[in-house]
């Protein structure tokens, strides 16, 4: 049997024989308590990694995400983010249910805001009205295939945000996916922002895990809202090793994803009924359209393709997306590759 080639997300690996040794040898306390060493050892090796004063190890990008929001917020303010953000299409009602927010959702260039953008928006201070506090930025962003944030534009929405006194939130849940494509450190991005959320568990290959990073006032509150969430983890540095296994680990080698993403773009660019950007394949992400005269519909050929074992996910109405990942290696996607070649040959 062939093995199966899953394309589905980044979020699919699974740890290696080092990763679980590591996890096996954990040192582990009663992290509520903030005795876990491991647990400590991980957040302050990321908040050196992006420049902040703390970080806080969470169970999920989601939750990560969500608690930076009720920190900046109080309940009847607005937040400025990107239209196809994760934080606001993906997390479940999460600014509504958590920070009690309104979601002002602003159509980027793909996927970045501009500082006039986010200007434009920005309420006046008048008791009829939400009053603006925070913006949320995404970097690399999801639903526009993993592409990065300039610098220089997110360096105009920073200064805004300083001079108007709003917050400035980075989902940056694949940020060092960024980091490597452009062989920038993560801090061009985190020193423009208040927050940033980092998963482990997507690309870096890590089984569970995110990261809030940013002043230690912040983390301080969000520590405490985390464990409203529910979030509060008792012995959790074995995962904590497993995070920082990946991080001492996994970080360059994202380079090999992003070349098995442009790799997988490159071969499925001219085949028949599809649409792929090659060029727009920046990261580990690929968009791919089903157009109207393809042999098949988007969901036929994903049932098709799973059938060979290859599998990726939906992405919106005609719209297919495959992520490459630790799993994922160059003959996987050239055999990907070859099994769309002749489902859709002519
Ligand atoms: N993204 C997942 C799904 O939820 C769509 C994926 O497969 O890509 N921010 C961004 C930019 C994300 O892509 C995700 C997960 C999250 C936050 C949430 O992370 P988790 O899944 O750990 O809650």
């Amino acid at each position: 049997m062939n093995r199966k080639i899953d394309l589905r997300s980044d979020t699919v690996t699974r740890p290696g024989p080092a990763m679980r040794k590591a996890i096996a040898e954990a040192e582990v306390g009663d992290d509520v308590f903030g005795d876990d060493p491991t647990v400590n050892k991980l957040e302050r090796m990321l908040a050196e990694m992006v420049g902040k004063e703390a970080a806080l190890f969470l169970p999920s990008g989601t939750m990560s995400n969500q608690t930076a929001l009720v920190v900046h917020t109080q309940p009847g303010d607005e937040i400025i983010c990107e239209a196809g953000c994760h934080l606001y299409n993906f997390e479940s009602s999460g600014p509504a249910v958590h920070a009690h927010v309104i979601v002002t959702a602003v159509e980027g260039h793909h996927g970045a805001l501009t500082a006039e953008m986010v200007r434009r928006r920005i309420r006046p201070i008048n008791m009829h009205q939400p009053r603006t506090r925070l913006v949320c930025l995404e970097n690399t962003h999801n639903r526009m295939g993993g592409r990065i944030y300039p610098v220089d534009l997110m360096r105009g929405v920073s200064a805004l945000a300083r001079e108007r006194d709003l917050r400035l939130h980075l989902d940056g849940a694949r940020l060092f996916n960024a980091a490597i494509a452009r062989g920038a450190p993560v801090t061009a991005w985190t020193s423009l922002v208040d927050s940033v959320n980092i998963c482990l568990s997507k690309g870096l290959g890590a089984p569970i895990g995110s990261m809030l990073a940013g002043p230690a006032e912040f983390i301080e509150r969000a520590r405490w809202i985390r464990k409203r969430m529910g979030g509060g983890m008792r012995q959790v540095g074995i995962l904590a090793a497993a995070g920082i296994y990946a991080l001492e680990n996994h970080i360059p080698r994202l380079a090999e994803d992003h070349a098995n993403a442009r790799r997988l773009a490159d071969g499925l660019f001219d085949l028949p009924g599809l649409e792929v950007r090659p060029q727009e394949t920046e990261t580990n992400i690929v968009i791919i359209r089903v157009r109207e005269n393809s042999r098949y519909t988007a969901p036929e050929l994903l049932a098709l393709l799973a059938e060979k074992d290859v599998l990726m996910v939906p992405f919106g109405e005609g719209t297919i997306r495959a992520v490459t990942h630790l799993d994922v290696r160059a003959a996987d996607v050239e055999r990907a590759v070859e099994i769309a070649r002749k489902l859709l040959a002519a």
